[in-house]
């Protein structure tokens, strides 16, 4: 057994003996309320869900483990010369619980790059798609190609005992993450170069050999990458694509069902795919305005009229986050450094300015802020990826990380299969004492 599944294990030992505590001793303590507002609505704030990785906090946003992002660029392993986490490292804290020495991370990354090679069938059957189809469907049936490599698919078919799921989760969740970057690299040359693949470079950190296989050798853009996959990796359980790779794990369906169930998640809109969301919004509003550098005044209008067709303001607004999304900033900054004046960067620090002012004062939309996907697409515009089309892939490469090192903690934790209680309307009706019941 690879000595970092080791520790793994014998984390999840320690934790499973305290939870087995924790449920004999206060099983039936009540921490929460459900509200009909609440099972109306999304379910908000309901504490439902145990999800070890991350922790998100309304006004501070996300921790990973404890720690904040300013605290992981700071305190993570980085590549020789290099100034942002490597985000193996941020697998490693999320799945051992501990930050991993520079040492933990050099044997993951050449880990990931000795599993990294995809077979050709799922190439073929890529291949095959029309075109037109959009990155992240083709990203979603290259996984689910991947699956007939599943060893937790084979073993269970073979008949393992539940004590030894974690193992093969374990298993395919390494082989995945090693695999992502490359099939969503050959989606990437396929859809924009021609199909003129790059080859792996194994000497190469897991994110900078990913921006090698898009065809990026810029140092800057490396360090781009690192960061990228480092801060969109986890939010927390209740979010969709964290939320449904856990349910649809938790049918004991493999890894990467599981992960596919996540990935169609995250290209909804709403969710992952806001970035390319942003930046359509952005590159209509100066069509519309005719102009690359439109004033404060036109983007509050232009605001006005997206609110006022009944339309969402893209990269605004979160479930949970009630302030300026940290992973917001850390781009920011990024951006600071490295291209402060990029066309596209002021553009999205223009509208920052005049924005939550706007979304506040309609009185109904509860977190006027930018999130994560307001800024990642004019970094990479800036770096010359403007097929805005591909932006959520990049995120579900990283969402990788968090998903699955929290798929491995359910099956070691011996998770059940989820089933929450629905209620028809006409059951609300009835526990709210209405005497009119619709039938
Ligand atoms: N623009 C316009 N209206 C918005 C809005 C925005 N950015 N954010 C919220 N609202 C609206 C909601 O649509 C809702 O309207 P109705 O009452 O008419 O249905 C109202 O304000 C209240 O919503 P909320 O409680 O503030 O927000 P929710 O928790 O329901 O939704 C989110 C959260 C992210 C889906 C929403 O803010 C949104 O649609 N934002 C734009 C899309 C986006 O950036 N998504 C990415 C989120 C991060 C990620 O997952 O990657």
């Amino acid at each position: 057994m690879g000595y970092i599944k080791e520790r793994f294990k014998e984390k999840a030992d320690a934790l499973g003996a305290e939870i087995k505590d924790i449920l004999s001793q206060h099983g039936e303590k009540v921490i929460g309320e459900v509200k009909v507002s609440q099972a109306y609505q999304g379910m908000r704030g309901i504490p439902g869900l145990i999800t070890e990785t991350s922790l998100l906090d309304s006004e501070e946003g996300i921790r990973f483990r404890g720690y904040s992002i300013p605290e992981l660029r700071e305190l993570l392993p980085k590549a020789e010369g290099g100034i942002e986490p490597l985000p193996e490292g941020l697998f490693y804290l999320m799945l051992v619980g501990e930050l991993p020495s520079k040492e933990d991370v050099d044997h993951l990354s050449a880990v990931l790059a000795r599993r990294s090679n995809v077979p050709k069938h799922v190439f073929n059957i890529l291949d095959k798609m029309p075109v037109s189809t959009h990155p992240m469907t083709l990203f979603s049936i290259g996984v689910m190609a991947l699956q007939t490599e599943s060893k937790f698919a084979k073993a269970y078919k073979d008949g393992i005992s539940k004590k030894d799921y974690w193992e093969y989760t374990y298993e395919d969740t390494i082989t995945l993450i090693a695999r992502l970057p490359q099939l969503a690299a050959y989606i990437y040359r396929m859809k924009y170069h021609g199909g003129e693949s790059i080859e792996p470079d194994a000497d190469l950190d897991w994110a900078a050999n990913f921006a090698h296989m898009l065809g990026y050798e810029d140092k800057s853009f490396w360090a781009l990458m690192r960061l990228y996959m480092t801060i969109h990796a986890d939010h927390e359980g209740g979010n969709v694509s964290a939320h449904a790779t856990h349910l649809v794990g938790s049918a004991l369906s493999d890894p990467y069902l599981a992960f596919t169930a996540g990935m169609t998640g995250l290209a909804g809109p709403l969710h992952g795919l806001a970035n390319q969301e942003v930046i359509g919004w952005i590159e209509d509003m100066c069509e519309e305005l005719n102009t690359q550098e439109p004033s404060q005044e036109q983007i509050a209008q232009y605001i006005k009229d997206t609110l006022a067709a009944g339309k969402v303001v893209p990269g605004y607004g979160h479930a949970v986050l009630r302030k300026t999304d940290p992973r917001f900033t850390a781009q920011m900054e990024f951006a600071k450094v490295h291209c402060p004046d990029a066309p596209m960067v002021k553009n999205v620090w223009k509208i920052y300015e005049v924005a939550p002012d706007i979304l506040n004062a309609t009185g109904k939309i509860k977190n006027p802020w930018p999130n994560v996907d307001a800024h990642s697409g004019a970094l990479l515009t800036h770096y010359g990826l403007v097929e805005k089309e591909f932006y959520t892939v990049l995120f579900g490469v990283s969402r990788a990380l968090g998903v699955l090192a929290s798929l491995c903690w359910d099956r070691a934790l011996g998770l059940p299969i989820e089933r929450p209680k629905s209620l028809t309307t006409k059951r609300i009706k009835e526990m709210i004492g209405e005497t009119e019941v619709a039938s």
